[in-house]
């Protein structure tokens, strides 16, 4: 991995913002520890977020904003962004594909699920939920999902045999489908996609990723902190 490569170039320095959440920034931060950047963790309580929204580039977070005021938003072009600087993006076009496939499919899966029953009433919502995540169309990715990362990944990484941004993103988003934040999903509801819960254990017990968790073992959800004893 080349970690000089982003201490020394366009991460040096960096801020990231977002909600004082895993979520859709927390695979960022995670990437930006193990390529060793030293960043500014730009954390926006909820009550703070409607003022600061009209000013992100499209009314979302993450954002990550570079020294030189350069800001970068969406979560996946972000991902690509620090993986390229950091190596942990293939740099072989086919394999980066791969690791697209993953994280296009973890936000489908996640998007899927939140937008599952919403406007209803809670007990409705809830039941459809758990349609979607016991036999719906979540429920039928994750079963695609859980097969191709034993086709295309090894050794428990979800593409080919070392760390990716694929990863980070599989651990935090599957661990945020499983947090008890989304109403209606049981912590258990995984548990049954074998593939995917090697991948999400190997990826939670690398060092750094166990550092950076254990670290705010307090305020992580229960589902991020399963991997440990
Ligand atoms: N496609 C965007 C979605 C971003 C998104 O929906 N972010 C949420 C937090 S995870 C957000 O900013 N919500 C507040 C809002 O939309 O006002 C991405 O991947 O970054």
């Amino acid at each position: 991995r080349h970690c000089s490569s982003a201490t020394m170039g366009l991460l040096a320095g960096c801020t990231l913002t977002y909600f004082p959440l895993p979520g859709r920034g927390e695979p960022i931060r995670l990437a930006l520890a193990l390529g060793g950047v030293s960043y500014t963790d730009d954390i926006v309580q909820f009550k703070d977020w409607p003022e600061r929204k009209p000013s992100t580039p499209w009314g979302s977070m993450p954002v990550l904003t570079l020294s030189d005021g350069t800001s970068i938003a969406q979560a996946r072009a972000i991902m690509r962004f620090v993986g390229k600087e950091t190596g942990l993006y293939p740099t072989d076009s086919l394999l980066a594909a791969r690791c697209d496939e993953v994280m296009d499919t973890l936000e489908d899966i996640l998007t899927g699920l939140m937008n599952q029953g919403s406007g209803l009433p809670q007990a409705e919502k809830e039941a459809k939920r758990l349609e979607a995540i016991q036999s719906g169309t979540p429920f039928k990715i994750l079963t695609k999902l859980d097969q191709y990362v034993a086709e295309h990944g090894s050794s428990g990484f979800a593409v080919g045999d070392s760390l990716t941004i694929a990863d980070l993103m599989m651990l935090c988003s599957l661990c945020t489908v499983t947090s008890g934040m989304l109403d209606g999903i049981l912590p258990t509801a995984l548990d049954g996609f074998a593939n995917i819960q090697k991948c999400l254990k190997v990826v939670a017990n690398q060092p750094t990723v166990k550092e950076t968790f254990l670290a705010k073992k307090d305020t992580m959800p229960k589902s991020f902190m399963a991997f440990y004893d």
